[in-house]
């Protein structure tokens, strides 16, 4: 594992296989031990196999990556948006790979279901190209992104995360013109990435900011998110109906058939798109 000095010197250190430390941790040397500070955030995430576990510590923004291949699983984002939120992470989408067929129906995609329409966030969106970051007509993204990292007040730390394949990697490369982290073809038969990338590495911004970059999962699992979580971080809720005041008759409403519900009232009269209300049932389903 690499520990960051406060003067900025790198090293090498050995840490147990299950000392607990993740990417974005802050550590004191107490004898012979690194002991971990206290995480100001921490991005948790549900493996198929039921396992939790922690992607990164200290985040100020989350990277959610997508693009045209390969695609990501259905629900991916709506989770891991809502996993940002739940643990005070701001979230932002990345559409990446914007050189291929389909990615301006994909940004369309993004927009609508996120972005425009009655409760969509005020989501940063950047759309961009690896593989072809230099082309006039894919610079202006991954410059709007390097000013995002950069921050207006602060600078941000945050990770990238996303399927396999969707090209992680590849944007913290053309990020960064002296990193050059492996990255992986795109399995020919299934349309699938290879997990290419195995360990999570934290990367210095030339303009400001830190970057992580992680090992793509095939999908995103909640971890403790509680019937009432989901509804308060579900996309376009609290903006649209909880911050305006506006509350359910009963306190753990559900949002299903229960009488004097406000989010079923902000769907009828519009403030809501009623696909936001489909994807939470959906998402309600599977906890
Ligand atoms: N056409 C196109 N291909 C890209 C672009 N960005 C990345 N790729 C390709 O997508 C494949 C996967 O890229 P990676 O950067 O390894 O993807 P990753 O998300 O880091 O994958 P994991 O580490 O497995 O999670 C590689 O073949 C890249 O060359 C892009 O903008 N356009
Ligand atoms: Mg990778």
């Amino acid at each position: 594992m690499d520990v960051r000095l406060e003067s900025g010197e790198r090293r090498s250190v050995k840490v147990r296989r299950r000392s607990g430390h993740v990417v974005g941790d802050r550590v004191e040397v107490v004898g012979e031990r690194l002991q971990r500070r206290e995480r100001d955030t921490e991005l948790r995430r549900r493996d198929a196999m039921g396992r939790t576990h922690v992607v990164a510590a200290n985040l100020d923004v989350l990277g959610v990556v997508i693009a045209p291949l390969p695609p990501s699983p259905a629900g991916f984002v709506d989770r891991a948006l809502i996993s940002a939120r739940a643990a005070a992470i701001a979230p932002f989408l990345v559409v990446n790979k914007a050189d291929l067929p389909g990615a301006a129906e994909l940004v369309a995609d993004v927009r609508e279901t996120w972005i425009d329409g009655p409760g969509g966030l005020e989501l940063p969106l950047f759309i961009v190209c690896a593989a072809a970051p230099d082309e006039p007509e894919h610079a202006r993204g991954l410059a709007e992104l390097l000013t995002f990292f950069a921050g207006q007040r602060r600078p941000r730390r945050g990770a990238f995360i996303g399927t396999s394949g969707v090209g992680k990697s590849s944007l913290v490369n053309a990020m960064l013109p002296d990193v050059a982290l492996p990255v992986g073809e795109i399995n020919e038969y299934s349309g699938l990435g290879r997990h290419t990338t195995t360990t999570a590495t934290l990367h210095e911004l030339p303009g400001g900011g830190e970057l992580i970059d992680t090992p793509g999962f095939r999908d995103f699992g909640l971890v403790d998110i509680s019937e009432a979580a989901l509804s308060e971080h579900f996309p376009g809720f609290r903006e649209v109906v909880f911050d305006s005041g506006q509350r359910c008759r009963f306190n753990d409403c559900r949002h299903l058939s229960e009488p004097d519900c406000a989010i079923k009232a902000a769907v009828s009269d519009g403030r809501l798109a009623p696909a936001r209300l489909q994807r939470y049932l959906e998402l309600l389903e599977g906890l």
